[in-house]
């Protein structure tokens, strides 16, 4: 039985932005211990941090899973490998990256995997996304419509997501 809820924050600046997010959740689900249950909007972005590249496409995801955080976390780097990513530069381009934001209600705190992901608060193209999906998160954003906050931060909406299946937002 799956039992463990976890929203897994996508992100990508580097060629098919769009085909990467996708091909990234084709890859979670088709793991016989993660099912998507739930996908959010896609939002094009303006890079935070390092601020010389592309702007992104984000998004979040809401998965049941088997695996423990950290067997999800080395299945989360499996898949951004696969999709041709390279560790060059830490917050610089990349063909895809996934983060764990959430695991159930745990906080985890190791070298290697930090739950709640501890940059997620102050970052819009983490919260927008999240809060459309989870409305439950603690989740500090203020009170209103999304549709108000989509201009702010450099978060817009990119492809508005329709329809509970997961996959249908990727179809054309
Ligand atoms: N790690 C620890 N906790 C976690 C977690 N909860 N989820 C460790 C995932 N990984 C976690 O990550 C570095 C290390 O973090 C991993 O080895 C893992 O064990 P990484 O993916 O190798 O490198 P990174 O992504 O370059 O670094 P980091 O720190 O994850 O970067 P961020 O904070 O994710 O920032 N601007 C916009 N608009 N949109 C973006 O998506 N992304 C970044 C990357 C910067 N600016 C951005 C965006
Ligand atoms: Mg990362």
């Amino acid at each position: 039985m799956i039992e463990n809820t976890s929203f897994i924050a996508l992100g990508s600046n580097m060629g098919d932005r769009f085909y990467n997010l996708e091909q990234a959740v084709r890859h979670l689900d088709s793991n016989e211990k993660i099912e998507v249950v739930n996908v959010s909007s896609v939002y094009e972005t303006d890079p935070v941090g390092y601020e010389e590249q592309a702007p992104f496409l984000n998004m979040v995801v809401e998965v049941r899973t088997d695996l423990d955080p950290f067997l999800l976390l080395e299945t989360c780097h499996k898949i951004e490998q696969s999709l041709g990513r390279k560790r060059e530069l830490r917050w610089g381009p990349r063909t895809v990256d996934l983060d764990i934001l959430l695991y159930n209600q745990e906080d985890i705190e190791t070298d290697t995997l930090i739950v709640p992901h501890p940059r997620m608060w102050e970052r819009a193209f983490v919260l927008v996304p999240l809060s459309e999906i989870n409305q439950s998160a603690r989740v500090p954003i203020p009170a209103g419509p999304f549709e108000t906050m989509y201009d702010q931060e450099g978060v817009r909406i990119w492809k508005q997501k329709n329809g509970e299946d997961v996959f249908a937002l990727f179809e054309s």
